[in-house]
């Protein structure tokens, strides 16, 4: 896709499982999506990326894939699937798939086939070590769903290796017929018009040679092992050749997944000279709050410092500008909801929403909008364990009480501010039962509070943190110096207020976020020099005559101004 245009876009993240439910079995499908597409229109975004979809037996939602030619019965027919697709495109928005390539489902057919023997012609399509007498395990490696990331196979006398689930096995790259299976997918889904793939985990691809021990971190014997995988030493090569092979003949977008991904990864595989794909999503403000080096990982809590925050997305701002190309996002199908994480969501769930977005949108990138987080949904507080879902979530509660004995409360407790499933509970369209999601039972309960914070409501209100996003998303087609101006940050120090500016020539964008329910002063520093201030968008009605200069922030406000 010409990078003129997918500049400018926003993308809009659907997880079909809690979308919209057109059949009433609870759990959400393509016709559902499908009867919602004049919504996103309305809001205005023009790439969805659909989480998967395929076939799949569901032990991680999906991201456990048994057919990549196949739609997911619970969701749908491909007919189903094409409808959806030709809505899409009649209303000018794009489709990006979910490819999820660094592992099948232990129920596809190549898996299958290749457990059964050591010279099955798919044995060598997965990754595989001999299970010595004493069943000793290869390496110390964690899996993400905790446990080791080595599962015996009795058929073969082996252990096959898992990055995430067992049922999740990771496929060999170093294979090229695996490689050649994956590329001819892409083309059967891009042959289909689709116009771009998320990818999942992608920069695990590539394992390193002799798979050696990860760094002992923590007592036990089970180490984090992410840091082991996340950047082999036939990355960038696998990637070009995914380009050269597929991407280059297709009109494309496209964002890898990418866990502890360095600056230089990121240079590299977004070079638009000799990179690969478009964008990467990298998770470095996604571990702001949480204890580094704490062997409990994201399961370690602690307070978001914005002066972190702020180094961060610098960071990433600055090491891309006019080489590479950053992703923008708070919140996913992984991630807790930012306005409960950075936010309020008391008294300040609307102003703060506004406040995150307004950050997250002024910056230099292509924003991505969670399905929900336009509406400023909220994480849940499921009273018991038995109401979530999510396997590393359960898998995490059964560890902490269980071996380590914790307290189920204060694992719930963290349960509360970090479970994935804050993201997964079912989109709250209207304050009808179960938030309009469906007229069965829900596959999870649906948020209570679906009776304020729903779409129907915040439509009809026009000072919403809807139609502030649909505004925020309508002023990126607007002005280029919000698609293309240099970043720059302002007072780095200030522990309370991130501002910053935008310059394109002798245009800039001034972007000032108080993240506290407290007043506070700004002052704009004096190097900044304007005539004129025209104000863009504001959480808060603002005075034309209350200069940017210097004037006091009222809690979690936010404004977007252009000075000349
Ligand atoms: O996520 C990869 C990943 O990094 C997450 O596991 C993340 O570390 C974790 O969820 C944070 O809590 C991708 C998908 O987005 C995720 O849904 C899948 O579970 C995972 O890959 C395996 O496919
Ligand atoms: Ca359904």
């Amino acid at each position: 896709m010409p990078a003129a245009d997918w500049k400018q876009s926003v993308v809009y993240q659907i997880y079909p499982r809690s979308f919209c439910d057109s059949n009433g079995d609870g759990v959400g499908d393509l016709p559902g999506i499908t009867s919602r597409l004049d919504y996103l229109k309305a809001l205005g975004v023009d790439v969805v990326w659909l989480s998967p979809v395929y076939r799949s037996p569901n032990d991680d939602n999906g991201y456990d894939i048994s057919d990549y030619r196949a739609i997911m019965d619970e969701f749908g027919t491909m007919a189903d699937f094409d409808t959806m697709l030709a809505g899409m495109h009649a209303r000018g928005i794009r489709l990006m798939m979910d490819l999820v390539v660094n592992h099948t489902s232990d129920e596809h057919p190549w898996f299958q086939q290749a457990r059964q023997s050591r010279d099955n012609p798919y044995h060598d399509y997965y990754i595989w070590r001999d299970m010595p007498a004493d069943s000793s395990l290869p390496n110390n490696w964690e899996a993400a769903f905790s446990g080791s990331v080595w599962e015996p196979n009795p058929a073969t006398g082996e252990y096959y290796l898992h990055m995430f689930s067992k049922k999740q096995p990771d496929l060999n790259w170093e294979n090229p017929k695996v490689r050649q299976e994956v590329y001819a997918l892409m083309r059967f889904w891009l042959d289909k018009g689709v116009d771009g793939f998320r990818m999942d985990v992608i920069n695990m691809i590539s394992k390193p040679a002799g798979l050696p021990d990860a760094p002992v971190i923590r007592a036990g014997h089970l180490q984090p092992s992410f840091g082991m995988v996340t950047n082999g030493p036939r990355l960038l090569e696998f990637l070009r050749e995914m380009k050269a092979q597929v991407l280059d003949h297709y009109e494309t977008l496209t964002v890898g997944e990418a866990p502890l991904a360095t600056i230089q990864q990121g240079q590299d595989i977004t070079n638009v000279y000799t990179g690969a794909l478009n964008m990467l999503f990298q998770f470095e403000h996604m571990d702001l709050d949480a204890i580094p080096g704490d062997g409990r990982g994201k399961w370690a809590l602690k307070p978001l410092a914005l002066t972190d925050l702020k180094a961060s997305m610098s960071r990433w701002q600055d090491a891309l500008w006019q080489t590479g190309w950053n992703s923008l996002y708070l919140s996913n199908h992984d991630q807790p909801r930012p306005v409960s994480r950075w936010g309020d969501d008391g008294v300040y769930r609307v102003a703060s929403a506004k406040m995150l977005a307004t950050f997250l949108h002024g910056l230099q990138g292509t924003p991505y909008v969670y399905q929900g987080e336009e509406l400023g949904m909220t994480n849940v507080r499921f009273a018991r364990i038995e109401d979530y879902r999510d396997i590393e979530t359960l898998n995490m509660y059964r560890e902490a009480v269980q071996d380590r004995h914790e307290a189920p409360a204060e694992v719930l407790a963290r349960i509360h501010v970090k479970s994935r499933d804050n993201a997964r509970t079912p989109m709250q369209w209207d304050a009808t039962a179960h938030g309009g999601f469906t007229t069965g039972t829900p596959w999870m309960q649906t948020n209570p509070n679906h009776t304020e914070v729903n779409a129907a409501q915040a439509r009809d209100d026009a000072d919403s943190v809807w139609h502030y996003y649909r505004r925020l998303i309508a002023l990126r087609k607007q002005l280029p110096v919000l698609v293309e101006g240099r970043y720059a940050l302002l007072q780095p120090e200030d522990p309370n207020v991130y501002a910053y500016i935008r310059t394109l020539g002798d245009e800039v964008l001034l972007v000032v976020c108080n993240f506290t329910p407290r007043e506070q002063v700004f002052v704009l520093p004096p190097n900044v020099a304007f005539e004129q201030q025209q104000l863009l968008i504001a959480n808060y009605v603002v005075n034309a005559a209350d200069s940017v200069r210097a004037c006091t922030l009222r809690p979690f406000e936010a404004r977007m101004l252009v000075l000349r």
